[in-house]
C-alpha cells in the first residue's frame, strides 16, 4: 500500500537520522522533499503546500527534546500533520441512528466498488448488527444478481427487485416494510453506478434520500483514479451531501493522493478503506494508524487487532507478552507460523510491522504450507530444553533434529536461522511498543 510514497519518505527520514544535529538548512532541504515526494504521491499541490507550510514552521520553532533525536521530532509533526490532514481523531466506521433503522445509501461512480463494500460493511457488522443489504441498480439485472451471490456467500440478508421492476422509490419502501417486519437494524442500499456523473443518477439518488432519510451516504470511491476521485467527491457531496467516504483499492498501486486529499478537499471524512477483494479486506478508516503506515512506521495498533481477531483468546495474551517482552521461542515461532496462518495473506500482516518493509521476503517464503510442515516438524523433533534455548543446537544436535523430522542439516540450520530473523524483529516491535509510551504520546 502506497509503497513508493512510504519508501520516499524512508529514505528522507533515513538522511536526517544519519545527521544528528538539524540545521535550519537540513529542515529546508526535507521539507522540500517532503513536497516532492507528496506531490509525486498526487496529493492536490495546494493540500501539499499548506500541509509543508505547517510542517516547516513547526519544525523550526521546536525546542530540542532530550529524549528524542531531532530527525525522529521532524517525522512526529509530519505524522500528525499527515494525521491531521485525513480527520485526525475521528473515527471512521458506521454513525448509527439513534432509533434503528440505521439506514445508509452507497453511491459511486461504476467499478468503484460499491456493491462489493456493502457486503463487506455489512460482514463487518454482523456480529452486532442485523444487516440486511438492499440491491437498487434496477438497470441491470446482473448487479441484482452480484449482490444476492455475494451476500449469501458472507451470510448476510438481501432484498432485491422482482424481475422487470422499474420503481426504485417503490422498491426502497418495500425494502424498508421487509426489514421493519425481520428486524434488521442497517439497511445498506446498493445503488446503480454510471460511467460519468449525470443527471439522470443524480436525480434517482436525490430521490432516493428524500424516501429514505438515510443516517449515511457513503459515496465509494477507487483510490487508483487520484485527484479524479477527489474531484467526484466533490461533485457528489455538493449535490448530495455526504456524511462520508469508502475508499477502495488501497492494496493496488495507488498513490496515496486521494486517500491523503480527500478531506481537505472535499470535507467529507473517510469512514472505510477496502484493502482487497475479499469480504474481510475492509477497514474502519483510522486516520493516526494510517499515517504510520504512509511513513512506513509499521501499524502496531492494526498489528494487534488483525492477531485478535485471527486468534481469539488465550493465545492472543501469550503472542502479546512474548512480543512486549522481546523474547521469542522456537515454541513461539511454531505457534505464531500456524497464526500467521490463519491471517490471511502474509505481506498485508507484514506490511504493519514497524520496520518490517524490508522483511517482505521472508514472509513470503512462510506462506507455502509445505515449507510450515517441515518447520513445524524440525521444531517438534527438538527437546523443550532446545526450543527454548536454540543455543545449544551445535552439529550432533542439529544431525539428530534432522533425522528426526525426516528433513536435512541444511532444513534445520535454515529454520534456526529464521528463528533468529523473526526474533530481531519481534525485539524490534518490542522497542516500537516501548517507545510509543514517550512524553506527547508521539509513535515513536
Ligand atoms: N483489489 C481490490 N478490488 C476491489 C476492492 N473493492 C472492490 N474491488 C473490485 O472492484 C471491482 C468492482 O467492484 P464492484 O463492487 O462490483 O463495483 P461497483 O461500484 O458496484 O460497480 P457497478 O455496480 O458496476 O457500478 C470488483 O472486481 C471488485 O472485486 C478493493 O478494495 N481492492
Ligand atoms: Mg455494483
Amino acid at each position: 500500500m502506497f509503497d513508493s510514497l512510504r519508501n520516499r519518505l524512508d529514505n528522507i527520514f533515513g538522511k536526517l537520522r544519519d545527521r544528528g544535529k538539524l540545521t535550519e538548512q537540513d529542515l529546508t532541504e526535507a521539507t522540500r522533499e517532503v513536497r516532492r515526494a507528496l506531490l509525486e504521491g498526487d496529493v492536490n499541490y495546494k493540500v501539499v503546500k499548506d500541509l509543508v507550510d505547517r510542517i516547516r514552521e513547526r519544525a523550526l520553532g521546536k525546542s530540542v527534546l532530550e529524549s528524542i533525536t531531532p530527525a525522529q521530532q521532524v517525522q512526529a509533526i509530519v505524522y500528525e500533520e499527515i494525521t491531521a490532514l485525513m480527520g485526525g481523531k475521528t473515527r471512521g466506521g458506521l454513525d448509527y441512528a439513534p432509533m434503528p433503522p440505521t439506514k445508509c445509501l452507497l453511491v459511486g461512480l461504476q467499478g468503484a466498488g460499491k456493491t462489493t463494500s456493502c457486503v463487506k460493511i455489512a460482514k463487518g457488522i454482523s456480529g452486532r448488527h442485523k444487516p440486511l443489504v438492499i440491491a437498487c441498480d434496477l438497470k441491470r439485472p446482473a448487479a441484482v444478481e452480484q449482490l444476492s451471490i455475494l451476500a449469501s456467500q458472507a451470510g448476510i440478508g438481501f432484498f432485491g427487485p422482482e424481475p422487470g421492476e422499474k420503481d426504485v422509490i417503490s422498491l426502497v419502501k418495500k425494502a424498508t416494510e421487509y426489514a421493519r417486519e425481520r428486524l434488521y437494524d442497517v439497511l445498506l442500499f446498493d445503488t446503480a453506478g454510471r460511467l460519468h456523473m449525470d443527471e439522470d443518477l443524480m436525480a434517482e439518488l436525490e430521490e432516493m434520500k428524500k424516501e429514505l432519510k438515510p443516517r449515511e451516504i457513503l459515496l465509494v470511491l477507487d483510490a487508483m483514479t487520484g485527484q479524479e476521485a477527489v474531484d467526484v467527491a466533490k461533485s457528489f457531496h455538493e449535490r448530495l451531501g455526504l456524511t462520508g467516504l469508502v475508499m477502495t483499492k488501497l492494496d493496488g498501486d495507488a498513490r496515496g493522493g486521494a486517500l491523503l486529499s480527500a478531506k481537505a478537499v472535499a470535507d467529507v471524512p473517510v469512514k472505510f478503506v477496502g484493502t482487497g477483494e475479499r469480504i474481510e479486506d475492509l477497514e474502519a478508516f483510522d486516520a493516526g494508524r494510517m499515517a504510520q503506515r504512509i511513513l512506513g512506521m509499521g501499524d502496531v495498533a492494526g498489528l494487534a487487532e488483525k492477531v485478535r481477531q485471527a486468534t481469539e483468546g488465550a493465545d492472543v495474551e501469550q503472542m502479546a507478552r512474548s512480543l512486549k517482552k522481546g523474547r521469542f521461542t522456537l515454541e513461539d515461532m511454531l505457534q505464531q507460523i500456524r497464526q500467521l496462518q490463519k491471517m490471511g495473506p502474509l505481506d498485508k500482516v507484514i506490511d504493519m510491522i514497524p520496520g518490517a518493509n524490508r522483511l517482505k521476503g521472508l514472509a513470503n517464503a512462510e506462506v507455502d504450507p509445505s515449507r510450515i510442515k517441515r518447520i513445524e516438524a524440525v521444531i517438534l523433533s527438538m527437546t523443550p530444553e532446545e526450543r527454548k534455548n536454540p543455543k545449544i543446537i551445535k552439529g550432533s544436535r542439529r544431525r539428530r533434529i534432522a533425522r528426526g523430522s525426516g528433513t536435512t542439516v541444511q532444513t534445520v540450520n535454515q529454520v534456526l536461522a529464521q528463528h533468529k530473523q523473526m526474533q530481531e524483529l519481534m525485539k524490534r516491535f518490542g522497542k516500537n511498543g516501548k517507545k510509543m509510551k514517550l512524553p506527547g504520546g508521539l509513535p515513536f
